[in-house]
């Protein structure tokens, strides 16, 4: 994944703030100090550490607050990449090249880019430094071959579609790892769609298709866990549970799986085509920081989103330990809120607004179809629309292919998107 950069600020740095992302590139370390030639300056008032969704919506509404001389950003990526519509490009229905911007496109005018990686985190002295896990036994080298893919990263996302394509017979095994990830409902969207695919090939008899997840349950909500369990009957799916990817080996077309309530038992599965999702993880620089909390994660309030112990830092996104699912939707509700905890805070206020943990996942169950999973952090239904959002709908899947790109890179990424709050109170005018 990649990270941070930095400047170092003095005792004038109002905030620090904290915006990071998890992902799976290697962080290489390299050391650079304050206002090395990365930046045009070394202190700002508010510094944005990454360029994911979160920096990137929250640098905007930064530059709103203070003006945008006083906001950096540290992001080493050339491109920005709209992640949600991977699950789309591994199974051929959008092109990769829709999904990227340059990352200087993105950032908002007169925001400062500082283009380094950020190495260490001193919240202490309100610096930081630029420089410029756990794996899974043969990858990433076993990416090489062919048949496997991943929707999780740009690198492996079209050789999804390619294994889909090159698919005669056998098994097609999709996988959910031991660690928090992503999107969560990604790893069996990708199952689903390579379901109507190879119906529509008239491969389907051939294939054996099986989803071996580390988790005990198909979705943590119950009522969209109802629904597909029933199109995991109807479609003739297999899904295991308990079972965790530990070795890949490539040239065998073999995958090995642990038992995770068997500990040491392991089950060997040839593949004809497998989809990864990787373990994923904080970055080392949050992990070894003091903003960390035990288990690597920024440990910030689950309601301001504001940090437990250094009030100048907050987080948003997937670098945060908040207890809900990691996706673009709940960092566009996150970023609504957390504009108003700062906003409150450099008053010297009280936090108002509250996050309510929501999230949504559009869970891709066909070319043509979504079930809009959407919810709070007590795993209940929290829909924006006045219909069962249960149920496949063309409708939601048009939302989710079409609509939220637009979305996203037009309002959410310029700090006009705080999620679809205002939307539910409107549908559901005088009920709840
Ligand atoms: C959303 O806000 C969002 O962030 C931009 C997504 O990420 C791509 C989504 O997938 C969804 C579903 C939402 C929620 C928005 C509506 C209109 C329900």
């Amino acid at each position: 994944m990649s990270l941070l950069g930095s400047v170092v600020s003095s005792p004038s740095t109002r905030l620090f703030a904290c915006f990071l992302r998890l992902g799976a590139q290697q962080a290489g370390l390299l050391q650079l100090h304050t206002g090395a030639s990365h930046a045009a300056k070394s202190h700002y008032e508010v510094l944005v550490l990454g360029g994911g969704s979160g920096g990137i919506c929250m640098a905007a509404r930064m530059k709103r607050r203070v003006g945008a001389e006083n906001v950096a950003i540290v992001e080493p990526s050339e491109r920005h990449f709209y992640q949600p519509i991977w699950t789309l490009v591994g199974a051929g229905a959008k092109q990769l090249s829709s999904s990227g911007r340059p990352t200087a496109s993105v950032i908002p005018s007169g925001v400062e880019w500082i283009k380094a990686r950020v190495v260490e985190l001193n919240p202490d002295k309100n610096c930081i430094h630029t420089d410029n896990g756990k794996e899974i036994k043969g990858l990433p080298e076993g990416f090489a071959h062919p048949k496997i893919g991943s929707n999780y990263s740009v690198r492996t996302v079209e050789k999804t579609w390619k294994a889909l394509q090159d698919f005669k017979e056998g098994n097609a095994i999709f996988t959910f790892p031991n660690t928090p990830v992503k999107c969560a409902g990604a790893p069996q969207k990708i199952m689903y769609l390579s379901e109507a695919y190879f119906r529509k090939m008239g491969k389907r008899p051939k294939a054996n298709i099986i989803f071996n997840t580390s988790l005990g349950a198909i979705f943590g909500v119950k009522k969209y866990a109802d629904a597909l369990q029933k199109i995991i009957q109807d479609r003739n799916l297999t899904v295991n549970y308990k079972q965790n990817l530990i070795e890949v080996r490539a040239d065998k077309q073999e995958a090995v799986f642990e038992n995770l309530d068997k500990p040491g038992e392991t089950q060997v599965i040839s593949y004809e085509m497998l989809h990864v999702t990787p373990p994923m993880g904080p970055p080392d620089v949050i992990k070894m920081s003091p903003v960390a909390d035990a288990a690597g994660w920024v440990d910030v309030d689950k309601e301001t989103l504001q940090h437990k112990r250094y009030p100048n830092v907050f987080g948003i996104g997937d670098c945060t330990n908040l207890p809900t699912s990691k996706t673009a939707a709940a960092v566009a509700a996150q970023s609504g809120i957390l504009d108003k905890t700062i906003s409150r805070i450099m008053k010297n206020q009280i936090p108002m607004k509250k996050y309510d943990g929501y999230t949504s996942c559009p869970l891709v169950t066909g070319y043509s179809r979504v079930i809009l999973a959407e919810f709070d952090y007590n795993a209940q239904p929290l829909e924006t629309f006045p219909f069962d959002q249960s149920k496949e709908r063309l409708s939601m899947y048009l939302m989710k292919a079409d609509m939220m790109p637009f979305l996203y890179w037009n309002m959410m990424l310029r700090g006009y998107w705080g999620g679809p709050a205002f939307l539910r109170k409107l549908f559901h005018l005088g009920l709840s």
